[in-house]
């Protein structure tokens, strides 16, 4: 028997499973749709063990904060904003099932009616996924972050990231081609940029961050018209604001997705940028100090870059992180990050700007 049967088996009687199929696209975890002979639909998941090494933690993180996010919307005391939260089935013992590799299991609802997409096309999708991860902030806000293990030590750490490329280059011969030495000279023009850490550190937002906020983990309505929950749950962690928000801009605001046919249609769009924020500064604005807001810009940059050296790292190393679908998957995908951040930094002063106007008009909106 497969291993997604034998789990799904942990939670639902065989029976009453009439279907199961891979599902979305997740770079590291295994995730199938069931659906049952009732005609109901769940979402059977596998932890990747390699990548979360204590599996049995997240799922506390989870339960945590879905837990949280339950009362939340029940009290009303944030609002609903639409937001239909995720919940954990329970099976033979319990909400997870441990399969004989070690790995772990779990089966959600799926929510209904519901669209994903890969890259946003239009500016209120943009405002929308503001609102969406405003809103999750403003929620988890009022959960001690203390409560919440660091399942992922060392996740946005972009100086041990860079360690770690270094690391890779001396022990392996590197694989010779032009882009291959492209992506080293655009790192070493850009080796002081991760010292922006050491800045992030201080005096800014610490809270309880979803880890993964890309487009395609926040569910829209049939319409695509508004962002009704946000998914993908395995990274939420303590951290700082900041690194959610530098990842969700560095999502969002590309277009052309993050594996696009041509990959020169890369640009990061000042549009999407000012209505990402004014979403997410009407939903969680009060959150953020005047530095977080400064650095805004310097953290989507941050972000961009160190997801291009992950990706990068992990093509020179031999693939074993991010699942690939072709041979140079991870090395396309990292120069589509590279060229983001040239596309943020050839636009800087202007995504300032706008950061600064879309924060005082938010503001003067907070004050009438
Ligand atoms: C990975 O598996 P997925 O797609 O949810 C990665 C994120 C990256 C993302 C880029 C635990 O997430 O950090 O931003 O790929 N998750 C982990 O697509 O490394
Ligand atoms: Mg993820």
């Amino acid at each position: 028997m497969n291993p997604e049967l034998q789990a799904v088996h942990f939670f639902v009687p065989e029976h009453h499973i009439s279907n199961i199929v891979p599902f979305g696209e997740g770079n590291i975890n295994d995730t199938f749709a069931v659906t049952l002979q009732s005609g109901e639909q769940r979402i059977l998941q596998r932890l990747n063990p390699d990548v979360f090494p204590d599996p049995e933690l997240v799922m506390r993180n989870i339960r945590l904060v879905l837990d949280h996010l339950a009362k939340q919307l029940q009290e009303g005391g944030s609002g609903r904003d639409n937001f239909t939260p995720l919940s954990l089935y329970r099976g033979k013992t319990g909400d997870c099932y441990r399969a004989d590799d070690g790995s772990i299991w779990r089966l959600m609802n799926m929510v209904k009616d519901c669209r994903t997409c890969q890259s946003v096309s239009t500016v209120n999708q943009a405002r929308e996924l503001g609102k969406g991860l405003g809103f999750f902030h403003r929620m988890l806000s009022t959960l001690d972050s203390g409560k919440l293990a660091d399942t992922l030590p060392g996740f946005h750490d972009t100086p041990e990231y860079l360690r770690k490329y270094d690391a890779v280059r001396s022990s392996q011969k590197m694989p010779a081609s032009l882009d291959t030495d492209l992506c080293c000279r655009f790192i070493e023009q850009r080796r002081s940029m991760v010292a922006l850490q050491k800045d992030l550190g201080e005096k800014l937002t610490h809270g309880i961050i979803h880890g993964d906020p890309k487009v395609a983990n926040f569910l829209f309505n049939h319409t695509m018209e508004k962002v009704i929950s946000l998914i993908d749950l395995d990274t939420v962690k303590p951290g700082l604001l900041l690194h959610d928000i530098g990842d969700a801009l560095r999502s969002c605001c590309n277009p052309a997705g993050e594996t696009p046919g041509d990959k020169n249609t890369v640009f990061f769009d000042p549009e999407m940028f000012q209505a990402w924020l004014e979403g997410y500064f009407s939903r969680a604005g009060f959150l953020l100090t005047g530095k977080d807001r400064e650095l805004i810009v310097d953290s989507v940059l941050l972000i961009s870059f160190e997801l291009g050296l992950r990706f990068f790292s992990d093509y020179l190393a031999g693939n074993h992180y991010f699942k690939i679908r072709y041979q140079n998957h991870n090395l396309h995908r990292a120069m589509v990050q590279f060229s983001l951040v040239r596309s943020i930094e050839n636009q800087q002063d202007a995504l300032v700007k706008i950061m600064h106007n879309t924060a005082k008009d938010a503001n003067r909106l907070d004050n009438e």
